[in-house]
């Protein structure tokens, strides 16, 4: 038996550590119990990630060999190709001609490499980082108050906070296992919850007040929170006196903005008669907010991409910030502003300086000094100081041909960059597009000329560093597939190749992490806080025996303290010393309703989707959550656009359309709709909501407002609509309406079409195969239509059409491709269009780790008296598993039983 691998979870940033155990067929995942950021606890995207890296290892989903000019070729040759391609393009353009874009999803070693090769060596300051579609406005705000980029606070202060505030974060769904970590100390010692989202999410499933503030208003409210502490002597002012400048100067501008809470409440769209009931106060719920964060000297402050997303997302961190420093609660245990994380190595990113507007190891690229640090200990001659491209910037700089080569690595940005059709275009522009990936198809990937097969998950070896500043080892359990490699030594032999051998003589990770360690304290006086001195001599045998820890690890400056909570001192990485509390004013969001486009979309996430779906998009477990991108509308606003529930809805903005199921819902408030950020032309026709997004960003960041699309709607009513069953991929280019989840033992598409068409055609054909039968039912004054096509006695595809939406058991049409034959009376239900779990078109699974969907659920309460989260998990095991669908859960017991009070 081979051993278990301690290794780190690739998705959120949350950094989870789990234990992978081999099995006979295969693999185990668990959560790592002695892992500081989840201690063996784990989410639903966790737990499934076996599924996930078994659909990396087909043909038809997997990048397996380098490609150039649509030719498999060699490595040799693809790394002679790139480097000559490379090298040609700088000399005929200049190195500012050559641009990468990279990602949060990179291990600190790839990103380490990246930005050494392009910054040092190409001497192009033109690098990026999806991050700037995700942290880039937090960096802007730590670096505002603090001097440097610093999440003081650790996750421990979640649980002994007294009062906790979720801003602009989906907590429950986005870093679910902090959420379970909040959850459990809330049950243990009721700690206060609040949640400032202009829509009703999961996470407020455990909140005692929801403040649905009108989008993009966060300044205003932390304006005038901070105005009414200070007029109410609630702020502490002896640790202002210490430790803070500018004080007078942001309480007056905040005074301006906000000057009492009657004003705030109006600017945030908030009624100040809402009142608080659920806390018994009798306050209006704003007010209940203002009493608490002056009552709770535990305070934490999470935020996220509600607040970062945004035209002023750098100042929304800043006047959250703020208000923090006038209390004095930073970095204290249970006080401190939390900026969570998105991506798996969002921090590691900004440590090895992979921002357009970093260098390296917290250094500054346009300050000269550091700039000529770097060069000395890098021994290049190639760098130079100044900023490169932010990255709306960088594709409009390829856009206009000023940018000639790109090399895109671990990231989608033909889908997540806004105006996504401008990005697109840009590609198909550039003399020279170079993309790494580990699967081979993503809309970015179609317009590559080189495409080079990268190391998955299970395979790579490195370090990343969660939000906590915890960096933990990602280890490697099984042999890479195909001829795919990781990152850090792709970019390492194109460095050789261009001549740069000396600079890249990496043997593995372990040499590059030891490089950035000793450049993290070469020559830090202490105002770097970004130090890991103490690992930059580490062998490999050390690197590879690495415990997850916190930074800074230095040799010459670490805090007394210690590393878990920086600034609690109140020293700050300033000059002075003292923090900066900047004067900020509420600027609303920078594309506003029209007559023409008179709603808002805003965008996010699923619990069981991570971004463009090329990863969990290949589980049935987690399709199976949302296997359509829904439309959330308020009941009001759909009668408004004449749409109805389960109707397709198309969704117009003054950049483009899509469309999407219609679901109605009351946790929308009027006037705003909610899409998912993650369907793409691989997974659907128009499912895609980044070419709706206007390419507004915050003018510190650089940052996109992907929360705020002003959108109309109209109702798509499709002549037929179908479920097409197929056990390989089925192209259905020209169909307006299709959407591809993957199901337990074959894809399922949703289909819809205005056209007749021979819906025959639309069956797979299996190649070389020649025992081939359709069999078939048609009722053309219906217009209902179902066929089966078979293999022998196996099921390879079917299809079900009427005019209405298709109401069959996905699961069990799905199941049947899994088996070796398929019976008389299955044939007979499918032609008949009688499944046995048919008729259930609402269901939708709930728990992922117990396949339990809300049909099952709702019976449980009907049949069986279900009348609470625990009764559903004793009768279905629903929730008992990593408890990421309790907030579901309690929402469908809440719908569906009445009320004590009513
Ligand atoms: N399941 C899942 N988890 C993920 C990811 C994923 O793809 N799937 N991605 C990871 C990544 S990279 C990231 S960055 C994080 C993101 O994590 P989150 O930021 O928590 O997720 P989002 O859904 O993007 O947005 C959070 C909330 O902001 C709200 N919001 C919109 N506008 C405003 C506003 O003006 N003010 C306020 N206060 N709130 C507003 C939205 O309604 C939404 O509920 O999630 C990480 N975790
Ligand atoms: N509308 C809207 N747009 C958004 C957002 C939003 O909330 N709304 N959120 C933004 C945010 S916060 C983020 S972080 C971005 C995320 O957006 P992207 O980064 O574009 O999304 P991913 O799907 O994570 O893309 C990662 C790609 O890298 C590949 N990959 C995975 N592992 C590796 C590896 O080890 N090496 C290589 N070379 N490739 C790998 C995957 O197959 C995938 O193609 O989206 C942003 N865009
Ligand atoms: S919370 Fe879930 S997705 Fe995030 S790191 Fe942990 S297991 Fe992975
Ligand atoms: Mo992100």
């Amino acid at each position: 038996m081979r051993d278990e691998v301690k290794t780190t979870c690739p998705y959120c940033g949350v950094g989870c550590g789990l234990i992978i155990s081999p099995t006979r067929d295969g693999w185990a995942v668990g959560g790592d119990p002695d892992h500081p950021a989840n201690l063996g606890r784990i989410c639903s995207k966790g737990a499934a990630l076996i599924d996930t890296i078994m659909a990396e290892t087909k043909r038809d989903f997997r990048l397996l060999e380098p490609e150039v000019d649509g030719k498999q070729v060699s490595w040799k040759t693809a790394i002679a190709e790139t480097a000559d391609r490379l090298r040609d393009t700088i000399e005929k353009h200049g190195p500012k001609s050559v641009a990468f874009y990279v990602s949060g999803q990179l291990l600190t070693e790839d990103y380490y490499v990246a930005n050494k090769l392009i910054k040092g060596f190409i001497g192009s300051p033109h690098i990026d980082t999806n991050s700037r579609l995700c942290m880039a406005s937090t960096v802007v705000g730590h670096k505002r108050a603090f001097g440097a980029d610093v999440v003081p606070g650790c996750y421990e202060d979640l649980e002994i906070a007294d009062l906790v505030i979720l801003t602009g974060s989906n907590l429950a769904w986005c870093h679910p296992v902090l959420n379970q970590r909040l959850r459990a100390a809330r049950e243990k010692h009721g700690t206060k919850i609040v949640v400032i989202d202009p829509r009703k999410t999961a996470s407020c499933d455990i909140a005692d007040l929801h403040l649905a503030i009108k989008p993009g208003s966060d300044v205003a409210l932390f304006n005038g929170l901070l105005a009414w502490l200070d007029q109410t002597g609630n702020t502490d002012l002896r640790y202002v006196a210490r430790h803070v400048s500018g004080y007078e100067q942001a309480v007056a501008e905040a005074r301006a903005d906000c000057p009492d809470i009657e004003t705030t409440a109006k600017k945030c769209g908030l009624d100040l008669q809402d009142s608080a009931d659920e806390t018994g106060s009798g306050l209006g719920k704003l007010e209940t907010l203002f009493n608490w964060f002056a009552a709770f000297e535990r305070t934490v402050t999470v935020f996220s991409q509600g607040v970062n997303q945004s035209s002023s997302g750098s100042d929304k961190v800043n006047s959250i910030l703020n208000c923090h420093l006038a209390t004095g609660r930073v970095g204290k245990p249970g006080s401190s502003p939390f900026s969570v994380t998105g991506q798996p190595n969002a921090m590691g990113g900004r440590e090895v300086g992979g921002l357009a507007n970093q260098l390296a190891a917290h250094m500054n690229p346009n300050d000269p000094v550091d700039v000529d640090r770097v060069r000395r200990f890098w021994k290049s001659d190639a760098l130079e100081p100044g900023e490169g491209y932010k990255a709306v910037d960088m594709f409009r700089a390829i856009e206009t041909g000023e940018i000639k080569a790109v090399w895109v690595m671990a990231t989608n940005p033909a889908v997540s960059l806004p105006d996504a059709d401008r990005v697109r275009l840009a590609l198909s522009r550039c003399p020279l597009v170079i993309v790494s990936d580990v699967v081979n198809d993503t809309d970015t990937l179609r317009h590559a000329h080189i495409k080079l097969p990268a190391s998955g998950w299970a395979e790579k070896s490195g370090t990343v560093t969660n939000s906590e500043r915890r960096i933990s080892r990602q280890r490697p359990f099984r042999d890479t597939q195909g001829n795919a490699k990781p990152d850090w030594w792709i970019m390492t032999e194109v460095a050789k190749s261009m001549g740069f051998d000396k600079s890249f003589k990496y043997r593995d990770p372990s040499d590059i992490f030891a490089e950035h360690a000793a450049l993290s304290e070469f020559e830090n006086d202490g105002m770097r806080a970004f130090d890991i001195g103490i690992w930059r001599k580490a062998k490999k045998s050390a690197y590879d025996a690495m415990q997850p820890f916190q930074w800074p690890a230095s040799r010459k400056n670490q805090p007394a303290s210690g590393s878990e909570r920086l600034y609690g001192d109140g020293i700050f990485t300033t000059s002075s010393g003292r923090a900066k509390m900047l004067g900020v004013a509420h600027i609303p969001p920078q594309s506003q309703t029209s007559h023409d486009f008179p709603l808002i979309a805003n965008s996010g996430r699923y619990r069981d989707q991570w971004h463009t779906m090329t990863r969990t998009g290949t589980a049935a477990r987690l399709s199976a959550h949302r296997p359509e991108p829904l439309l959330e509308i308020h009941p009001d606003d759909a009668a408004r656009f004449g749409l109805s529930d389960g109707g397709i809805a198309r969704i117009t903005s003054k950049q483009g359309a899509s469309l999407m199921r219609i679901a109605i819902s009351d946790a929308q408030m009027p006037g705003q709709v909610f899409v998912p950020m993650h369907w793409n032309d691989v997974f659907s026709a128009a499912g895609g909501i980044g070419r709706l997004l206007p390419p507004n960003v915050d003018p510190h960041s650089g940052q996109p407002e992907s929360k705020h699309i002003p959108v109309t709607l109209e109702p798509f009513v499709p002549k037929w609509q179908g479920l097409l069953f197929s056990s390989t991929p089925v192209d259905l280019s020209g169909l307006p309406y299709w959407v591809a989840a993957t199901g337990p033992g074959s894809m399922i598409y949703e289909i819809a079409g205005s056209e007749p068409m021979m819906f025959k055609s639309l069956l797979p054909i299996a190649a070389n195969e020649d025992d081939q039968q359709v069999i078939e039912y048609s009722d053309s004054k219906k217009g209902i239509h179902r066929f089966a096509r078979l293999n022998g006695d196996r099921i390879t595809g079917a299809l079900f059409v009427g005019p209405d939406r298709q109401a069959l058991g996905r699961d069990w049409v799905s199941n049947l491709f899994a088996s070796a034959q398929i019976a008389p009376p299955e044939r007979n239900a499918l032609l008949a269009g009688r499944m046995p779990d048919a008729g259930a078109i609402n269901d939708r699974l709930i728990c992922s780790c117990f396949s339990v969907g809300l049909a099952a659920i709702s019976k449980a309460i009907t049949e069986q008296n279900a009348v609470s989260a625990v009764d559903i998990g004793r009768l279905l095991q629903a929730g008992t598993g990593c408890g990421s669908c309790l907030p579901e859960i309690k929402e469908i017991l809440d719908d569906a039983l009445p009320r004590a009070a009513e």
